[in-house]
Protein backbone atom coordinates (compact mmCIF):
# COMPACT_ATOMS: atom_id res chain seq x y z
CA UNK A 1 0.00 0.00 0.00
CA UNK A 2 2.61 2.65 -0.57
CA UNK A 3 2.25 5.74 -0.97
CA UNK A 4 4.48 8.93 -1.73
CA UNK A 5 5.73 11.37 1.44
CA UNK A 6 3.33 13.75 2.59
CA UNK A 7 6.81 15.85 2.91
CA UNK A 8 10.73 15.35 2.71
CA UNK A 9 12.90 17.48 5.03
CA UNK A 10 16.27 17.23 5.21
CA UNK A 11 16.19 14.11 2.97
CA UNK A 12 13.73 12.03 5.70
CA UNK A 13 10.81 10.91 3.85
CA UNK A 14 7.92 11.69 6.20
CA UNK A 15 4.53 9.95 6.35
CA UNK A 16 1.56 11.67 8.53
CA UNK A 17 -0.67 9.50 9.47
CA UNK A 18 0.56 6.25 7.62
CA UNK A 19 -1.38 4.24 10.03
CA UNK A 20 -5.14 4.28 10.49
CA UNK A 21 -6.49 4.51 14.35
CA UNK A 22 -7.04 0.71 14.11
CA UNK A 23 -3.33 0.00 12.51
CA UNK A 24 -2.20 2.23 15.54
CA UNK A 25 -3.98 0.15 17.93
CA UNK A 26 -2.68 -3.24 16.96
CA UNK A 27 0.55 -2.24 16.50
CA UNK A 28 0.35 -0.64 20.47
CA UNK A 29 -0.53 -4.80 21.09
CA UNK A 30 2.46 -6.06 19.25
CA UNK A 31 5.02 -3.39 21.23
CA UNK A 32 3.38 -4.37 24.70
CA UNK A 33 3.89 -8.06 23.73
CA UNK A 34 7.57 -7.39 23.29
CA UNK A 35 7.59 -5.24 26.44
CA UNK A 36 6.19 -8.20 28.33
CA UNK A 37 9.03 -10.70 26.89
CA UNK A 38 11.84 -7.85 27.21
CA UNK A 39 10.99 -5.47 29.78
CA UNK A 40 11.86 -1.45 28.74
CA UNK A 41 14.72 -0.33 30.57
CA UNK A 42 17.02 2.82 31.14
CA UNK A 43 20.48 2.65 29.21
CA UNK A 44 23.00 4.40 30.20
CA UNK A 45 24.75 7.50 28.58
CA UNK A 46 28.85 7.45 28.19
CA UNK A 47 28.99 9.84 31.38
CA UNK A 48 26.79 6.66 32.93
CA UNK A 49 24.45 8.50 34.07
CA UNK A 50 20.76 6.89 32.82
CA UNK A 51 18.85 8.42 30.02
CA UNK A 52 15.42 9.31 30.30
CA UNK A 53 14.25 7.23 27.36
CA UNK A 54 13.38 3.28 28.54
CA UNK A 55 14.49 1.41 25.50
CA UNK A 56 13.47 -2.31 24.96
CA UNK A 57 13.99 -3.94 21.02
CA UNK A 58 13.13 -7.46 18.88
CA UNK A 59 14.67 -8.80 16.28
CA UNK A 60 18.16 -10.55 16.13
CA UNK A 61 19.67 -7.71 17.80
CA UNK A 62 18.80 -4.81 20.01
CA UNK A 63 21.09 -1.65 21.19
CA UNK A 64 22.15 -2.15 24.75
CA UNK A 65 24.50 0.46 26.68
CA UNK A 66 25.95 0.29 29.65
CA UNK A 67 29.23 0.23 31.84
CA UNK A 68 30.55 -1.28 28.87
CA UNK A 69 29.61 1.24 26.30
CA UNK A 70 27.31 1.45 23.61
CA UNK A 71 26.07 -1.50 20.89
CA UNK A 72 23.92 -4.23 19.40
CA UNK A 73 23.72 -7.36 21.15
CA UNK A 74 22.01 -10.30 21.01
CA UNK A 75 20.57 -10.27 24.15
CA UNK A 76 18.33 -8.06 26.33
CA UNK A 77 20.00 -7.29 29.67
CA UNK A 78 18.30 -9.27 31.84
CA UNK A 79 20.03 -12.27 29.51
CA UNK A 80 17.11 -13.23 27.14
CA UNK A 81 17.30 -13.26 23.38
CA UNK A 82 15.20 -10.45 22.10
CA UNK A 83 11.37 -11.24 21.28
CA UNK A 84 10.59 -11.20 17.22
CA UNK A 85 9.72 -7.79 15.29
CA UNK A 86 5.97 -7.26 15.32
CA UNK A 87 4.67 -8.11 12.30
CA UNK A 88 2.52 -4.37 11.38
CA UNK A 89 6.35 -3.11 11.86
CA UNK A 90 7.78 -5.58 9.71
CA UNK A 91 4.67 -4.58 7.10
CA UNK A 92 5.86 -1.41 6.80
CA UNK A 93 8.71 -2.12 5.92
CA UNK A 94 8.12 -4.01 3.35
CA UNK A 95 6.05 -1.25 2.29
CA UNK A 96 8.74 1.42 2.62
CA UNK A 97 12.12 0.10 2.39
CA UNK A 98 11.38 -2.58 -0.65
CA UNK A 99 14.46 -2.65 -1.45
CA UNK A 100 16.21 -3.39 1.36
CA UNK A 101 17.38 -6.77 3.68
CA UNK A 102 14.81 -8.13 6.40
CA UNK A 103 15.36 -5.19 9.26
CA UNK A 104 17.54 -6.54 11.91
CA UNK A 105 16.25 -4.58 14.93
CA UNK A 106 13.34 -2.71 16.12
CA UNK A 107 14.32 -0.60 18.36
CA UNK A 108 11.52 0.36 20.73
CA UNK A 109 11.78 3.74 22.54
CA UNK A 110 9.66 4.92 25.54
CA UNK A 111 9.08 8.80 26.28
CA UNK A 112 7.33 9.75 29.72
CA UNK A 113 6.57 13.07 30.47
CA UNK A 114 9.82 14.72 30.52
CA UNK A 115 11.65 12.29 28.44
CA UNK A 116 13.95 13.84 25.93
CA UNK A 117 16.70 12.38 23.42
CA UNK A 118 19.75 14.49 22.42
CA UNK A 119 21.05 15.48 19.07
CA UNK A 120 22.72 12.70 17.81
CA UNK A 121 23.72 10.18 14.78
CA UNK A 122 23.40 6.44 13.90
CA UNK A 123 26.20 4.83 13.20
CA UNK A 124 26.28 1.98 15.08
CA UNK A 125 25.64 0.04 11.81
CA UNK A 126 27.63 -1.82 9.81
CA UNK A 127 25.98 -0.36 6.38
CA UNK A 128 24.35 3.39 5.81
CA UNK A 129 22.99 2.00 2.51
CA UNK A 130 19.85 0.62 4.21
CA UNK A 131 17.25 3.15 5.21
CA UNK A 132 16.48 3.41 9.21
CA UNK A 133 12.17 3.35 9.39
CA UNK A 134 10.91 5.11 12.74
CA UNK A 135 7.34 4.52 13.83
CA UNK A 136 5.25 7.41 16.35
CA UNK A 137 2.61 6.12 18.45
CA UNK A 138 1.07 8.15 21.44
CA UNK A 139 1.61 11.80 22.37
CA UNK A 140 2.95 14.21 20.19
CA UNK A 141 6.56 14.91 19.91
CA UNK A 142 9.25 17.76 18.23
CA UNK A 143 11.67 16.02 16.33
CA UNK A 144 14.52 18.06 15.27
CA UNK A 145 16.67 17.21 12.53
CA UNK A 146 19.99 18.65 11.44
CA UNK A 147 23.08 18.17 9.15
CA UNK A 148 25.38 15.69 8.97
CA UNK A 149 27.66 17.89 11.06
CA UNK A 150 27.33 18.66 14.43
CA UNK A 151 26.30 21.98 15.42
CA UNK A 152 24.60 23.06 12.32
CA UNK A 153 21.73 24.79 10.92
CA UNK A 154 18.46 22.51 12.36
CA UNK A 155 14.77 22.44 11.90
CA UNK A 156 11.50 21.40 13.86
CA UNK A 157 8.93 18.76 12.79
CA UNK A 158 5.88 17.53 14.88
CA UNK A 159 5.88 14.02 15.07
CA UNK A 160 1.94 12.23 15.63
CA UNK A 161 0.91 8.87 16.25
CA UNK A 162 0.69 7.16 13.38
CA UNK A 163 3.47 9.13 11.45
CA UNK A 164 6.04 7.06 9.79
CA UNK A 165 9.92 8.35 8.48
CA UNK A 166 12.14 7.05 6.36
CA UNK A 167 15.51 7.91 6.60
CA UNK A 168 17.09 6.32 3.11
CA UNK A 169 20.74 7.08 1.82
CA UNK A 170 20.75 10.83 1.94
CA UNK A 171 19.40 11.22 5.39
CA UNK A 172 20.67 8.38 6.97
CA UNK A 173 23.74 10.72 8.58
CA UNK A 174 22.07 13.56 10.23
CA UNK A 175 21.65 14.64 13.30
CA UNK A 176 18.84 14.32 14.90
CA UNK A 177 16.90 13.96 18.44
CA UNK A 178 13.60 14.62 20.19
CA UNK A 179 13.39 17.84 21.92
CA UNK A 180 10.07 16.97 24.01
CA UNK A 181 6.89 15.41 24.12
CA UNK A 182 3.76 17.16 23.98
CA UNK A 183 2.20 15.25 27.18
CA UNK A 184 -1.07 14.06 27.64
CA UNK A 185 -1.83 14.50 23.36
CA UNK A 186 -2.80 10.95 22.40
CA UNK A 187 -5.44 8.82 23.66
CA UNK A 188 -3.22 5.82 22.47
CA UNK A 189 -1.51 5.07 25.46
CA UNK A 190 -3.21 4.54 28.32
CA UNK A 191 -1.00 6.53 30.55
CA UNK A 192 0.40 8.96 28.10
CA UNK A 193 3.42 9.25 26.67
CA UNK A 194 5.10 8.23 23.10
CA UNK A 195 6.34 5.16 21.77
CA UNK A 196 8.78 4.98 18.47
CA UNK A 197 9.95 1.87 17.24
CA UNK A 198 12.94 2.45 14.76
CA UNK A 199 13.76 -0.25 12.10
CA UNK A 200 17.61 -1.51 11.06
CA UNK A 201 19.41 -3.45 9.04
CA UNK A 202 22.42 -3.93 11.85
CA UNK A 203 24.95 -6.33 10.25
C1 LIG B 1 17.49 10.21 11.23
N1 LIG B 1 14.83 7.90 17.81
O1 LIG B 1 16.17 5.57 17.99
S1 LIG B 1 12.96 8.77 15.39
C2 LIG B 1 16.80 6.56 17.56
O2 LIG B 1 11.75 9.41 18.26
C3 LIG B 1 16.11 7.86 17.48
O3 LIG B 1 12.76 7.90 19.41
C4 LIG B 1 14.05 9.12 17.87
O4 LIG B 1 16.72 8.81 17.14
C5 LIG B 1 12.75 8.78 18.55
O5 LIG B 1 17.97 6.52 17.19
C6 LIG B 1 13.85 9.75 16.55
C7 LIG B 1 13.50 9.45 13.89
C8 LIG B 1 14.84 8.99 13.43
C9 LIG B 1 15.32 7.73 13.75
C10 LIG B 1 16.52 7.28 13.23
C11 LIG B 1 17.26 8.11 12.39
C12 LIG B 1 15.56 9.83 12.62
C13 LIG B 1 16.78 9.39 12.10
C14 LIG B 1 18.47 7.68 11.83
C15 LIG B 1 19.15 8.50 10.98
C16 LIG B 1 18.68 9.77 10.68
FE1 LIG C 1 18.66 8.17 16.31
Amino acid sequence: MSTSPTIMIRGIAVFKAYLSPAQQVTLLEEARAVQRQAPLFSPTTAGGKPMSVRMTSAGKYGWVSDTGGYRYDQRHPGGMAWPAIPPLALGIWKDLAAAAPAPECCLINYYGKDARMGMHQDRDEADFRWPVVSISLGDDATFRVGREERGGPTESLVLSSGDVLVMGEKARLVYHGIDRIRFGTSKLLKNGGRLNLTLRVVT
